[in-house]
Order: C-alpha cells, then sequence, then structure tokens
C-alpha cells in the first residue's frame, strides 16, 4: 500500500517537473524563512591597494577605450561577479589631466563621492558642477552625465549605483549620447545634485552640538533625490563606536575622514581613508573609530521603507 503510494508520488513530481512546476510541499529548498539570511558577506576593499591598480590602469587604458576608467567591487559570496551588495555596486573610478568620460545616460541611479583630485567636473543634464574631496555627487536615473578632468592632478572617486537592483527588476536602458558630449553647458556652483563637503561638515557641527556629546552623529544628505539610495553622513569621535544594530537596508559604507574597525557578525574588520566597507542585510554591525571619522553610508533604505520592508533593531 505504502509503496504504492510512493511510486504514484514520484509519478506526480515527474508529472509536475515537465510541466515546469513544484510541489510547496516539495521543493528541496525553502521559498520562505523566518528571518533574513547571511547571503552577501560583509568585507572590506583598501583604497591603499586600489589606487596603485587605478594608475596602472590609467598607463594602459585611456578613456577613449574605456568610457570609464572604473574598477567595481565584486562581493566574495559565492557565484557573485558584480554586486556589491544586493542592490548596489560601488567602485572606484579615476581621470587623468586632461581626460574626458563620454555622455551618457542609464536608468539605473547613480551618485560619487570624491575622494582626491582637484579640477575635475561632471555635467549632469547640462550643468556642470565641480568635484572636490569629500563632496557627494548625484545621478539621477536617464539623466545625461559626462565627466572631464581640466586640472593637473589624477581625481580618484568613488561610484555607487543601484544597477544590481535594476538587473532584479529588469528596466534596464542604457544609451550613450549621440553627440559624445552634451552641447549645452551651463557652470554652477551650487547645484541640488551637488552636497559640498563644508556644508556636510557644517551640519554635522551643528547635529553634534544639538546632541551636546561626542555620541557619533548622522545626517541625511537631502531632501532625497534618488528614489532608491538613501545617503546618510556619519561622524564618529575618536575612540567612539556605533551602538550594535541590524537592519534589512543593504548598506556600503565609504570612508570619508579618519580610521578605525568595523565589528559585522563576530568579524572586526579594519578601515581607514577612501575604504568600503560592505554590510548586507541584517548583519549586527557597529563602527570604530581610532581617529576622529567621518563615513558615508550608502543604502537601499528608500526600497525596503516603500514596500514596508524596512526593519531596525539593536543587535
Ligand atoms: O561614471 O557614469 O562606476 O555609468 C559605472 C557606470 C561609473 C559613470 C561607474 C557608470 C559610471
Ligand atoms: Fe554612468
Amino acid at each position: 500500500m505504502a509503496a504504492d503510494r510512493d511510486t504514484a508520488l514520484e509519478a506526480l513530481y515527474r508529472d509536475f517537473a515537465g510541466l515546469n512546476m513544484e510541489g510547496g510541499w516539495h521543493r528541496r529548498f525553502p521559498a520562505l524563512w523566518p528571518e533574513p539570511r547571511r547571503n552577501f558577506l560583509p568585507h572590506v576593499w583598501h583604497y591603499a591597494d586600489v589606487k596603485p591598480i587605478l594608475d596602472r590602469a590609467g598607463e594602459l587604458v585611456d578613456t577613449q577605450q574605456a568610457e570609464r576608467r572604473n574598477l567595481t567591487m565584486f562581493n566574495p559570496v559565492e557565484g557573485n561577479i558584480y554586486s556589491t551588495v544586493r542592490t548596489i555596486v560601488a567602485a572606484y573610478q579615476m581621470i587623468k589631466p586632461g581626460e574626458t568620460a563620454r555622455a551618457h545616460r542609464h536608468t539605473p541611479n547613480a551618485l560619487r563621492l570624491i575622494l582626491e583630485g582637484r579640477g575635475t567636473s561632471t555635467v549632469v543634464n547640462g550643468k556642470q558642477v565641480e568635484m572636490r574631496p569629500g563632496d557627494v555627487l548625484l545621478t539621477p536615473s536617464w539623466a545625461w552625465h559626462s565627466h572631464a578632468n581640466d586640472g593637473a592632478e589624477q581625481c580618484y572617486w568613488m561610484d555607487f549605483l543601484d544597477v544590481p537592483l535594476v538587473h532584479l527588476l529588469e528596466p534596464m536602458f542604457y544609451e550613450p549620447h549621440p553627440d559624445g558630449l552634451e552641447a549645452q553647458v551651463e557652470k554652477l556652483d551650487e547645484a541640488p545634485i551637488a552636497f559640498r563637503w563644508e556644508e556636510t561638515q557644517a551640519r554635522l557641527d551643528a547635529e553634534q552640538t544639538r546632541i551636546g556629546s561626542d555620541a557619533p552623529v548622522t545626517v541625511e544628505l537631502g531632501p532625497a533625490r534618488l528614489d532608491t539610495i538613501a545617503l546618510h553622513m556619519l561622524r564618529i569621535a575618536a575612540g567612539k563606536a556605533t551602538e550594535p544594530s541590524r537592519t534589512t537596508a543593504n548598506a556600503i559604507y565609504a570612508v570619508v575622514r579618519g580610521s578605525g574597525t568595523a565589528r559585522i557578525d563576530g568579524e572586526t574588520l579594519p578601515w581607514s581613508f577612501g575604504d568600503t566597507i560592505a554590510v548586507p542585510a541584517w548583519r549586527a554591525h557597529s563602527l570604530h573609530a581610532d581617529t576622529a571619522s567621518v563615513l558615508l553610508r550608502v543604502s537601499d533604505e528608500p526600497v525596503m521603507r516603500a514596500f514596508g520592508w524596512l526593519r531596525s533593531e539593536p543587535a
């Protein structure tokens, strides 16, 4: 009797499979689980390792060949060759004096954090804005953008894009500018897409004064202008640390000033200027500053919030 049933079930499962179907009670891997899994891994990329490699790329690859001289950071999780965390990719980019990175547009949202070098500007939908160290500049979805170095120094920055989210959801469009560069360009010192380092510092100072202690402070770069990405600047005084917490938002931290360690899920990872720290969803983490530090946090919080999936708690 039981053997008959087993045989009948096997036939049933074969018939499911033949229709590209599977029984919810029969799947080899569950589709639902109690809380976010440890998929993507905590990881730190060190700018000190990257910079000489970017310089070597600068000798071998020009901006004719490479539309962007960028190095993306792929999370070391098995099978991944692109994303830094599930929804966001981060990259380092370098442009040499006299070079131009051609105009294009794409549906992914992007932003840049300038690390080193003066005299480079970006043109976003015809508005030319200088990029200076510590500045954060936005390239919203479908905005034309190009970069040009009219100065005497190599310019290094970090890019963050929601390309992995676009890959997951599929609405990818990309278009090179028909003329290579936008024809009508207006130079601006202030623009809604530019968050200047001086302004960020002043806001962090004001927040530090408001809380009346040397506990870590955070300001949001906003009002939010990218639909999928939230930007926060976090200042941690020397010897201080953030409270351990976890959140469903996937985050990448970039070190704007200072040095310290990240404690992520029991691992201790050192960081210093220009480094990139991947903190995937639901990983308990805190940041400890050895010297006075400022970090940019790039996260998919707006996506989580939009769908009611944002949960954050002490850990
Ligand atoms: O500067 O426009 O790192 O389109 C990846 C894709 C930078 C850019 C990246 C891009 C850009
Ligand atoms: Fe781009």
